[in-house]
């Protein structure tokens, strides 16, 4: 009886410790309408421009021909049930990929159809709705010349800082193998036809941007079924090779989807896929590392447990421990969670969901911006370069970009909402200076599409207590609560904590970083303090208010509405 009771209070130890260590519950907290809607892609990006991030779903997979749908967010984190906004068209959705394609401040998607309208014998194509001041455009305006693709992600291809889009290409069903395809991006227009083809063949289920090899210029990477994964390598004018530099030399690949991040303290970033042992394989989650550069081929450096059926995949710190660790999901599946230690991850995930749906894909943001934090981080150039990865992997929002002390135009750089790498329209130089003022997303909220007709979407919110912004150097000396009313009309008030007595000074930009007023400038005392502010002079839109005190500063943005 004692050793029973020594057991239960050990296993209720372990539980304790595994909420604390991942903040999520064991079921979605929301669910969308199931409307038998077969979800696949998943974007999380502000469309419609009240500063708070949407939820754009590609349905149809293989299944049905469906919509593009938009769930917006409420403005405060939570989400309707139905979709408020579907395309006028339907296909056979596959992934997506959102980004500000032409330029205009306006986030665009970019979706993959895998099949042509009369099903599998038939070719897909990938297509872009393009953002018109808020709402995306009723059907698509690009669409490409017809080939089977399932996903498709934007970058910068040629090291000219505008996203380009890249395909992953062939259908590995039908054992269809084709070219990885990239379309340039010309005055934010595609041509039909890509303009980049690789020279091999594949089974290509996910495609990818990162700077592999770390000589300035963002490289592509496919994840293959039948065929091998391959990494194409672009050479130092930022043209990426036809040829693979490098390929996977397992037996056997069946992988479904990958990401890309930087494990620990490494100097070139790994990737993680998901094998799916529908057609075959093993069905294991593989990282490769390249710790000493790319090889001209490699084999897994660890694998995950036998998973199955595996699908999305995500790296992201879920442990507010700076490390990476790796969520994925499957078909029929949970979703786990494995801590990451700076090399690889546990084999026994601590997180595992006790619902189970056919997971497409996987995203984090923080839906509710109840804990971004903000960072201004400084980056010295060391070789001729066109993109950086920045040191948090789930970027929100790029504030502001100094390069050498001067200021950047939105228009001389681009970034994806979600992802950690920016592109630059000017080469950087070797001793260039570039101060990056972001957000980044500390307790994200994960969104899961779901597949299965019958299960809708889903939301696992952080538990996390929210804190408002955090300092940046995490010697929490200043503490940003509450911005409120937040959309403003008439007036705002500034809720802070100040660990010590400090000199305060509040300012008001507006979203092209020039300072509007300064709303106080005093002496205050520590503890937690208000500062109110008339905002009836201001036009409807969206500014930035940074608070500067006990030598730290924040920009955190809040919404006018005025007439
Ligand atoms: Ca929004
Ligand atoms: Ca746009
Ligand atoms: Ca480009
Ligand atoms: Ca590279």
């Amino acid at each position: 009886m004692k050793h029973f009771a020594f057991l239960l209070a050990m296993l209720l130890t372990i539980t304790v410790l595994k909420a604390q260590n991942i903040p999520y519950n064991l079921t979605p907290d929301w669910e969308s309408n199931p409307n038998g809607q077969v979800s696949t892609g998943l974007g999380l990006a502000d469309i419609n421009g009240d500063g708070w991030k949407d939820i754009i779903v590609a349905d149809g997979n293989d299944i049905h021909r469906q919509h593009l749908v938009v769930y917006y967010n409420n403005g405060d984190g939570t989400f309707p049930y139905d979709p408020d906004w579907e395309s006028a068209d339907i296909d056979y959705h596959g992934h997506l990929a959102v980004g500000d394609i032409d330029g205009d401040g306006w986030i665009d998607v970019a979706v993959s159809v895998y099949i042509g309208p009369s099903g599998f014998s038939d070719p897909g194509k990938v297509k872009v709705y393009y953002n018109i001041e808020g709402e995306l455009e009723a059907s698509p305006s690009f669409e490409s010349s017809e080939f089977y693709t399932f996903s498709c992600v934007l970058g910068d291809a040629d090291g000219d800082g505008d996203l380009d889009l890249a395909a992953a290409a062939g259908e590995p069903y039908g054992s269809l193998f084709d070219s990885g395809k990239i379309f340039y991006n010309t005055d934010g227009i595609f041509e039909q036809n890509p303009q980049w083809t690789s020279a091999i063949q594949m089974g290509a289920m996910d495609v990818d941007f990162a700077d592999m090899d770390g000589n300035g210029f963002l490289d592509l990477i496919f994840s293959c079924e039948e065929t091998p994964n391959y990494i194409y390598l672009a050479n130092n004018d930022g043209i990426i090779s036809e040829t693979p530099a490098w390929y996977s030399d397992e037996n056997e690949n069946y992988m479904n989807s990958l990401d890309i991040g930087f494990i620990g303290s490494d100097t070139f970033p790994a990737i993680v896929m998901t094998g799916n042992s529908q057609l075959g394989g093993d069905g294991k989650v593989r990282l490769y590392d390249f710790d000493e550069g790319i090889p001209a081929s490699s084999s897994a450096s660890w694998l995950s447990n036998y998973f199955g059926y595996g699908s999305g995949i995500l790296l992201a710190d879920v442990t507010r421990d700076d490390t990476l660790d790796l969520i994925y999901g499957g078909w029929w599946l949970p979703i786990k969670i494995a801590i990451g230690n700076g090399v690889n991850f546990q084999i026994n995930p601590s997180y595992t969901s006790s619902s189970s749906s056919v997971v497409e894909a996987i995203q984090i943001a923080d839906l509710g911006k109840e804990n971004i934090q903000f960072i201004n981080e400084n980056i010295l150039i060391g070789i001729e370069s066109a993109a950086i990865h920045l040191t948090h992997k789930i970027v929100e929002n790029i504030l502001n970009i100094y390069k050498n002390g001067v200021l950047l135009e939105p228009s001389d750089y681009s970034y994806i909402p979600g992802k950690n790498r920016i592109s630059f329209k000017n080469r950087l130089f070797t001793g260039d200076e570039l101060e990056i003022q972001y957000e980044y997303c500390y307790d994200g909220d994960l969104v899961i599409t779901n597949w299965d007709s019958y299960k809708g979407n889903y939301i696992f919110y952080n538990t996390n207590p929210p804190v408002g912004l955090i300092s940046y150097d995490k010697n929490v000396v200043l503490n940003l609560i509450n911005i409120y009313p937040n959309p403003a009309n008439e007036f705002i008030n500034i809720d802070y904590v100040l660990d010590f007595d400090s000199e305060v000074e509040i300012e008001i930009y507006n979203f092209k970083g020039e300072k509007i007023k300064t709303i106080h400038k005093g002496y205050r005392m520590s503890g937690r303090n208000s500062t109110g502010c008339k905002t009836d002079d201001l036009k409807t839109g969206l500014y930035l208010l940074k608070l500067i005190a006990c030598d730290r500063y924040f920009i955190s943005e809040f919404l006018v509405l005025n007439n």
